[in-house]
């Protein structure tokens, strides 16, 4: 008994010479708290989880980051994610910018509609050092440490009315979006009825019929089984595609020993890695399975992505002067660039 007691403490000095954070008497947590608006059968809960699997790996336990899905640590309110991080509730975020408009606006940039019309230009958009350093400023600013970039997926709308091919054909239609009101103002410049609710209240909004309409990447349309909600068009116009931000709170962050923070930040990198192949093959063939589900997909032409465009002009511009007018003119650049080659 006496020898097991001895070498644990011989161990843990061992450990405290290894990680100066430690030995400089900053304590480290028993929990990390992180939040995702979806669960792990989905690819951005996955991710979420992926991270932490390798964090408690490679850190042997040392940095123990446990997942709360369903956004469960705001009551389900994803909007609220941001100002929970800054009060200490939330540790780690795994999530989509858009949802933290209402408390950092600036950052999302990469939303606005039709702003990345294709993966390629979105890679184009991830891959510039100007951009993405600038954009971690801001993040970091705001209260986190961004340690890597997944993504959410292109966002599609469906509905239980009717085909829409054109803006008109929104008409009317009772259509749940969140985060921002931007995504609000979207859906009632083509005429629609925006309703504001969280994930956890959408599903129940369409089974009851108490909205026509949502829209969100085919991805979680498939897992989440949207199609036996009522929903029985889809109309994939790729109109958004938000980032997953990987952050840690900015005091859990500096709590950290470097070499600690190195391996979090790889973590994450090779996470969210994983996590974007697992949307990207879910694009890929999200049409046809769709289809199979029994709904009826319409992709639009060059001429009716154009309209759409079109339609949207007003908006985009409004939002653009007000979310991050000199980034999203950069980002604008890189896209046309990207689309030239
Ligand atoms: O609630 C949604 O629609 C979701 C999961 O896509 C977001 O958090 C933006």
């Amino acid at each position: 008994m006496k020898r097991r007691v001895f070498l644990k403490a011989t161990s843990a000095a061992a450990g405290a010479l290894a990680f100066p954070a430690i030995a400089l008497g900053q304590q480290y947590k028993t929990e990390y708290k992180m939040s995702t608006v979806v669960p792990p059968v989905f690819a951005w809960g996955k991710g979420g989880e992926i991270f932490a699997n390798l964090v408690r790996e490679r850190t042997g336990g040392r940095i123990n980051i446990k997942q709360y899905p369903g956004a469960s640590l705001v009551q389900g309110d994803q909007t609220r994610e941001f100002s929970a991080m800054r009060q200490g509730v939330i540790d780690v975020l795994c999530g989509a910018p858009i949802n933290w408009y209402s408390t950092v606006r600036e950052i999302a940039v990469f939303t606005l509609p039709f702003i990345t019309p294709d993966h390629k230009s979105l890679d184009a958009v991830l891959a510039s050092r100007e951009i993405m350093d600038e954009y971690f400023g801001l993040v970091r600013k705001a209260g986190a440490e961004p340690i890597a970039v997944g993504e959410t997926g292109f966002r599609q709308i469906s509905n239980s009315k009717r085909p829409i091919a054109k803006p008109d054909d929104l008409k009317g239609l009772k259509i749940r979006v969140v985060g921002s009101p931007m995504y609000g103002e979207i859906m009632s410049g083509m005429g629609a009825n925006p309703t504001f609710m969280s994930w956890a209240d959408a599903q129940p909004a369409l089974a009851s019929g108490a909205v026509d309409g949502q829209e969100n990447p085919l991805e979680v349309f498939m897992v989440g089984k949207i199609h036996t909600l009522g929903q029985k068009f889809v109309t994939k116009w790729n109109y958004s595609n938000d980032i997953l931000l990987f952050a840690i709170a900015g005091s859990i962050w500096q709590s950290w020993s470097a070499q600690d923070q190195g391996i979090v930040r790889q973590a994450a990198q090779d996470a969210a890695r994983e996590q974007i192949g697992m949307v990207r093959k879910y694009f890929a063939e999200d049409v046809e399975k769709v289809r199979a589900l029994g709904v009826e997909v319409n992709v639009p032409t060059p001429a009716e992505m154009s309209a759409w465009q079109a339609a949207n002009r007003g908006v985009y511009a409004k939002w653009k002067a007000q979310v991050n007018p000199g980034l999203i003119s950069k980002i604008e650049q890189v896209v046309a660039q990207s689309r030239k080659g």
